[in-house]
């Protein structure tokens, strides 16, 4: 199939973010890398319901955002990607059908240009891993995930933070999410009325192509498929209580995003099982339309360094 040349030019493409890494770690990482952050080294093992409830190990299903009013507010973990999905889309990589691949299937990327724009939050989902700052945060990316998450940061939108579930105490592998959707940078990045009920059902609908009837929620199941990179994902939505509280008490910006007709958390949570149901023929043939974001601003180190040794 593919001759010596162009196989040395594959890897130089491979090599060139890697290098880049190396020269500078103080850049945030790119997100078609799996996370460097901690992982889990006990064996996963995962109950019926597909994630541990962090509250009956000391952790929450609240976030710890920093410098609230009152103090001690959090932000709800309003989805839950369960531990009984496939293996692969568990793993938070963009390659082989995994995580950012999935997130990309329903037009969610990696912040703006790999700048980080929103302030940290923490949770502790009761895994014995504690308090964890979020892995990273995602973004709505107007059906253009090279810019669209820049759009998403200045006009506002569905955004969400995620954390894995993968502690000693409580090893599921589930990703919980908290999802909200907000309004523009001028506005300070608030949450839109009702945001985190919205955030979290405009995510399931567009993933079940359903609209949501968010304000008359039952304990529904949805199902819809979603695709990208030549992966094929069907996803089964639950919607279960009991995890979280039907109250505006303690939750962030509780005033604004409080409605009359409904909490600023209505006590639901989405949990998704979602399996790969096509996969690409020849997997290698996607790499290069999964490096190009990159290319562009690596190109002048690809001039200064690769191209002088490439013509000796
Ligand atoms: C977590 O985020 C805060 C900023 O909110 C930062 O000060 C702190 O260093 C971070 N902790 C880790 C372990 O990265
Ligand atoms: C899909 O997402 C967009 C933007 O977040 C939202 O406006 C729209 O209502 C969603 N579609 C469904 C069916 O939920
Ligand atoms: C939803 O299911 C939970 C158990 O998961 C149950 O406690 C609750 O009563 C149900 N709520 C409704 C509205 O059916
Ligand atoms: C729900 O409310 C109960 C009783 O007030 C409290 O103990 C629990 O921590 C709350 N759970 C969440 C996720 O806020
Ligand atoms: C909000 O939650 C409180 C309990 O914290 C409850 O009394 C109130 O009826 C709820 N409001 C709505 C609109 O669901
Ligand atoms: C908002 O949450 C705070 C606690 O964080 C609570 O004191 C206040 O009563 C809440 N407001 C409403 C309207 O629920
Ligand atoms: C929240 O609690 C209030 C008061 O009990 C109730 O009227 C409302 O239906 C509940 N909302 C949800 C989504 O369960
Ligand atoms: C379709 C449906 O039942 N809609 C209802 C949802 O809840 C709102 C507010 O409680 C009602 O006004 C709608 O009729």
């Amino acid at each position: 199939m593919a001759s010596a040349k162009p196989c040395a030019l594959f890897h130089l493409l491979i090599c060139i973010p890697i290098m880049a890494l190396a020269l500078d770690d103080h850049q945030r990482q790119p997100p078609s890398f799996p996370s460097l952050k901690r992982t889990s080294h006990t064996r996963r093992s995962v109950p019926s319901e597909g994630y541990y409830d962090p509250s009956s190990n000391g952790g929450s299903m609240l976030t710890i955002v920093d410098g609230t009013f009152p103090p001690g507010q959090g932000e709800p973990l309003n989805i839950i990607i369960s531990g009984n999905s496939d293996e692969a889309v568990l793993k938070d990589q963009e390659t082989d059908g995994g995580l950012r691949n999935y997130w990309l299937s329903f037009d969610y990327a990696g912040e703006c240009l790999g700048q980080h724009a929103g302030s940290e939050q923490a949770a502790n989902l009761g895994d014995n891993n504690g308090i964890l700052n979020e892995t990273d945060e995602i973004r709505y990316d107007y059906n253009d995930p090279q810019l669209g998450t820049c759009t998403e940061t200045i006009q506002g939108g569905g955004h969400f933070r995620y954390w894995t579930q993968n502690g000693p105490g409580a090893n599921s592998g589930a990703i919980f999410m908290a999802s909200s959707y907000e309004l523009p940078l001028t506005d300070g990045h608030d949450i839109v009325s009702n945001g985190y009920n919205l955030g979290r059902d405009w995510i399931i609908g567009n993933i079940t192509q359903t609209n949501i009837p968010t304000l008359n929620l039952t304990n529904s199941s949805y199902s819809g498929t979603t695709s990208y990179g030549g992966y094929t994902y069907s996803t089964t939505v639950k919607y279960v209580t009991g995890l979280l509280n039907n109250t505006s008490v303690g939750i962030n910006h509780n005033l604004t995003v409080m409605t009359s007709s409904s909490n600023a958390t209505d006590g639901f949570v989405a949990v998704l099982e979602v399996k790969i149901t096509e996969k690409p023929a020849n997997s290698a043939d996607l790499l290069i339309p999964f490096f190009g974001w990159q290319l562009p601003p690596l190109l002048p180190l690809f001039f200064a360094t690769i191209l002088p040794l490439i013509s000796l």
